[in-house]
């Protein structure tokens, strides 16, 4: 058996992960072909490929790496807690220290009631556990039909089948189905469907799309709306400024249990401490993971308002749960990361110092003949691709392609910066500096640059009809 090692060549590697790693969400016999890029180490907001290159990280790792790479703190609160309990469970009746701790901090940095933690090893899991949770919480109000939860298309909420079946994203759905009782209203995503009315209307209009749907199946069939404040992974669509209190008013005149899903927003990414705070809105349950512990270390879970946790805690056993739920070592490197967070004020830097040096050169984007928009909230931005700005119209070629030419471009640039469809999105961690920005916008003004003299060449400024 051969030693693999950060010292094997990079062939050698490629040839092992092709024969043996199946990848999440790849073509893999496109990569096999191609050979995956191999990352062997972090430092801030830099990481560095078994070619020697170094790779400006604009996406936190998958939206997660909130304090940088590289943060000994970590390791070593790890290693803490292995050495003095590597595991125990939180099940029949026994609790540890780990556990007990981050569920008090989480419940003292979460706004109003959100005072107890329902712990998960990721954000899909956290999600399958709200499912499970609002509908034990109906029955144990005796309203056992409400049972339906509505979602948005093009949201995302995890890919196991509850997670991939809240998400609106059509592609999961086409593999292996969903389960019953779940419905879908459509986005707030003004730039692409907001035709000739102004953003705050549409944002209205949008929401109302949930008061509709509520009426179509009946109050006293749902249960609750789920919902990204910023929808991460359908491309940093930043609703309306109307719309999440107009959800928000829609939840609370049906009596239907708003979840907050802030696996992304949460933890400083939206320049608060939850994105929830940024959109002035109150929900009844919180999904959380990534930033919790700067990815570090496998954690997610659901915040629960008071009156949710009182509701369902008095029902008898909620029969639900996970081995690895409030695992000590996980909650011990989220405890730490936390503790960076607070101490060295990066929900602060992110909101005073980042966020503004961004905005000042990320909104400018506009201004380069391929960009129709830019947005950015705290440091979640993105950027919509077109062949005409004035008709914000859509690219004649098949969605994804002009945005994964930008991609290849932005990689071959040593800047990693996302595609959907033809967004470009970012996320860098939170603690990145302005000379840092500086970087990030030169390469992906460069990037974009490249894509456009290439579009050009190969005739594919053209805008769809219609
Ligand atoms: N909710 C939200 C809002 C997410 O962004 C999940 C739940 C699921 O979390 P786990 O830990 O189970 O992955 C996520 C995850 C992408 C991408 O392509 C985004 C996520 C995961 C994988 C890919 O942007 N977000």
């Amino acid at each position: 058996m051969t030693t693999i090692s950060t010292n094997t060549p990079t062939a050698e590697l490629q040839r092992l992960d092709a024969a043996h790693h199946f990848h999440p969400f790849t073509d893999k016999a496109a990569l096999d072909r191609k050979g995956a890029r191999v990352i062997l180490r972090g430092e801030g907001v830099w990481l560095t490929d078994s070619e020697g290159h170094r790779i400006l990280d604009g996406m936190a790792g998958l939206w997660c790496v909130n304090v940088g790479y590289g943060r000994k703190e970590l390791p070593e609160a790890a290693a803490r807690q292995m050495l003095e309990l590597p595991y125990y469970n939180t099940f029949f009746q026994t609790t540890h220290v780990p556990a007990i701790a981050l569920s008090a901090k989480i419940a003292e940095l979460a706004p109003g009631n959100l005072n107890h933690v329902f712990f998960a090893a990721s954000g899909s899991e956290a999600n399958d556990t709200n499912i499970r949770l609002v509908r034990r919480y109906w029955q144990v109000k005796e309203q056992p039909e409400r049972r339906v939860i509505i979602a948005r298309w093009n949201g995302y909420h995890g890919s196991t089948l509850g997670g991939g079946s809240l998400g609106g994203m059509k592609g999961i759905h086409a593999h292996g189905g969903m389960i019953d009782g779940v419905e879908h209203i459509r986005q707030p995503y003004w730039w692409a469907e907001g035709g000739d009315m102004d953003e705050d209307a549409f944002g209205l209009a949008r929401a109302q799309e949930l008061e509709a749907k509520i009426l179509e199946i009946g109050a006293d069939k749902v249960a609750a709306f789920i919902g990204e404040p910023i929808q991460g992974a359908g491309g940093v669509i930043v609703p309306p400024k109307t719309y999440w209190p107009e959800i928000q008013r829609i939840c609370r005149k049906y009596g239907i249990l708003l979840i907050a899903d802030e696996v992304i927003t949460g933890f400083g990414r939206t320049g608060n401490w939850f994105g929830s705070q940024t959109f002035g809105i109150t929900p009844d349950i919180m999904t959380i993971a990534k930033g919790l512990s700067s990815g570090y270390a496998p954690i997610g879970g659901s915040i629960l308002s008071d009156e949710v946790a009182e509701v369902v805690g008095s029902g008898g056993e909620f029969a639900h749960g996970y081995t690895y739920s409030g695992h000590p070592v996980a909650a011990a490197v989220a405890l730490e990361n936390l503790r960076i967070m607070q101490d060295e004020g990066i929900v602060d830097h992110v909101k005073n110092v980042a966020h503004p040096y961004l905005a000042e050169r990320w909104l400018k984007l506009t201004e380069h003949p391929l960009v129709g928009e830019a947005k950015l909230v705290g440091l979640m931005g993105s950027i919509a691709l077109t062949p005409d700005k004035a008709k914000r119209a859509a690219f004649a070629s098949e969605a994804g392609t002009v945005g994964y030419r930008c991609r290849e471009r932005c990689f071959a640039n040593d800047l990693i910066m996302r595609h959907v469809g033809d967004r470009m999105i970012i996320s860098p961690p939170l603690v990145i500096r302005p000379e840092e920005i500086d970087v990030l916008i030169a390469r992906a003004t460069k990037s974009l640059d490249e894509c456009y003299a290439g579009l050009k060449a190969d005739g594919l400024l053209v805008a769809k009809e219609g």
